[in-house]
């Protein structure tokens, strides 16, 4: 048994059977479900009604043929696919990853997590998650162009402004988005906010593309201040990855008054001692899209390392990973913890392994988790679905005071249902049961209608 509660064990034993070979999905789904052992303890309308039997099972799972040909003339096949998950309390909403790694257990367990994330938020949106095997990496902007116009042939039949709202995640930025809309606009001959993450000139929001790092930060500075009172200053902090969360999130840490050291990509990680240029980061992946590698040659005193799990081996008093899933196991939390870490917060989705968030928690380090830190790029999606609606657009600095009262209030009503079911300071536990308390509601007013 591997759970307190035979319903629980009963609910995760049916998803593993139904989703066998998808590792990913499982581990997402384990973790809710341990989360849960209180709930079922605590209010059986739920058990009774079937509410969490229902949440982990997709409402519907799509998966499409991407035909495109490429600079040479040569006809290319992907695999497309959209998880709408729950539906619950708004459109399904969520992100849209390009990368070979893909499939339908990574793109389920996303979809999972969106909804508990979108929930948190505190705006009207369900979850859902799609993407592609598609590799944009060596692609000229013609191939990139005619993969996204034939993805969003397909994908464009199901979704909607009040059905399903794309946006970005791994491998899909502005540039994708400004080829899926474009694709989408042309299809069905409408200008509605269907996707999000637009650009500027044609119904993009203000402060979105700084989103998810800057609310990574509000969380973390939040976090930090009421946990153990104390500030980003003067903190060393490591970030993984160099993609849009990883920069931004940088940008605030160091306008918080953090010394970023570290960040890296696929390949490997720079370190370097006086705090990372930013600017040189952004002119190497958000205009040249260059390897970090790069940067050494242009920034003096700064070391290059190949692999990228060796970032977790700087000391730091503060730690984002900002990469992908399961980028921090359990060896890198111990040498995280040996050296000094003292709060951790999840940028990217699920970077930690299950035994690595066991060991910062048991070691006593602050540990923000996902579907809480880096609710604040759906976030602010959703806010930008709300100016889509009014017609209407905010100004930055409304946009990120809106983005950063959300945050705040997230890490508060996780903190708060940690201590509500039993285990305060345990923000896996507290995101998961406070995200899932209003889909549950929703559920239990629709009735057993789907
Ligand atoms: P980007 O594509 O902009 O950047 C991804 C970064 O992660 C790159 O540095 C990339 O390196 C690295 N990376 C990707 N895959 C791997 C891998 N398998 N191993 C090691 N490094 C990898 O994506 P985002 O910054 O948007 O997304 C990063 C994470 O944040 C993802 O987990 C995403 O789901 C999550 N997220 C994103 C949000 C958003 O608004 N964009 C919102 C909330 C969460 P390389 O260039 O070498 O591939
Ligand atoms: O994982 C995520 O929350 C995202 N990739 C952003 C989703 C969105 O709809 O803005």
């Amino acid at each position: 048994m591997e759970f307190k509660s035979a319903y629980l064990q009963g609910v995760y034993d049916t998803v593993c059977k139904r989703n066998s070979g998808e590792p990913e999905f499982l581990q997402a789904v384990k973790e809710v479900l341990e989360s849960f052992e209180p709930v079922v303890a605590q209010k059986p309308e739920l058990v009774e009604a079937g509410i969490i039997d229902r949440i982990v099972e997709p409402e519907r799972f799509v998966q499409f043929r991407v035909s495109w040909v490429d600079d040479a003339g040569k006809v290319q096949v992907n695999r497309g696919y959209r998880v709408q998950f729950n539906s619950a309390i708004g459109p399904y909403k969520g992100g849209l990853r390009l990368h070979p790694s893909v499939n339908a257990s990574i793109i389920k367990f996303l979809g999972f997590e969106q909804c508990f994330k979108n929930s948190l938020t505190g705006l009207p949106m369900g979850g859902g998650k799609g993407g592609s095997d598609f590799d944009p990496k060596g692609k000229s902007n013609g191939e990139i162009m005619r993969f996204c116009q034939s993805f969003m042939t397909e994908l464009c039949r199901h979704i909607g402004p009040d059905t399903d709202v794309p946006a970005g995640d791994i491998g899909v930025g502005g540039r994708e988005i400004g080829f899926m809309y474009g694709q989408y606009k042309r299809l069905r001959n409408e200008h509605t906010g269907v996707l999000t993450g637009k650009g500027l000139s044609y119904g993009g929001s203000l402060a979105r593309k700084e989103a998810t790092g800057y609310g990574l930060l509000y969380f973390t500075d939040e976090m930090i201040r009421c946990m153990k009172n104390e500030s980003l200053k003067g903190k060393t902090v490591v970030i993984s990855g160099s993609g849009n969360v990883a920069i931004y999130a940088n940008e605030k840490a160091t306008e918080l008054g953090g010394k970023v050291v570290a960040m890296s990509d696929s390949n490997g990680y720079i370190y370097d001692p006086k705090g990372i240029d930013l600017a040189v980061v952004k002119q190497l992946k958000e205009v040249e899209r260059a390897r970090i590698k790069e940067y050494v040659n242009r920034v003096s005193g700064a070391e290059y390392h190949d692999g990228c799990r060796g970032i977790w081996t700087i000391p730091c008093d503060i730690a984002l990973p900002c990469a992908t899933q399961n980028e921090l196991d359990a060896d890198s939390a111990a040498v995280l913890i040996k050296n000094g870490v003292m709060a951790v917060a999840e940028g990217a989705n699920m970077p930690s392994t299950p035994e690595a968030v066991a060991a910062f928690q048991k070691a006593g380090v602050l540990f923000g988790p996902a579907k809480a830190a880096n609710a604040g790029g759906v976030a602010t999606s959703g806010l930008e679905m709300c100016q889509n609606s009014m017609r209407y657009s905010w100004t930055f600095e409304e946009v990120d005071a809106k983005l950063k009262d959300i945050m705040i209030n997230i890490f508060h009503n996780a903190f708060n249902a940690s201590k509500e079911f039993g285990s305060e300071g345990n923000l896996v536990m507290g995101a998961n049961i406070a995200g899932f308390m209003k889909i549950a509601d929703a559920m239990l007013a629709y009735g057993v209608c789907y």
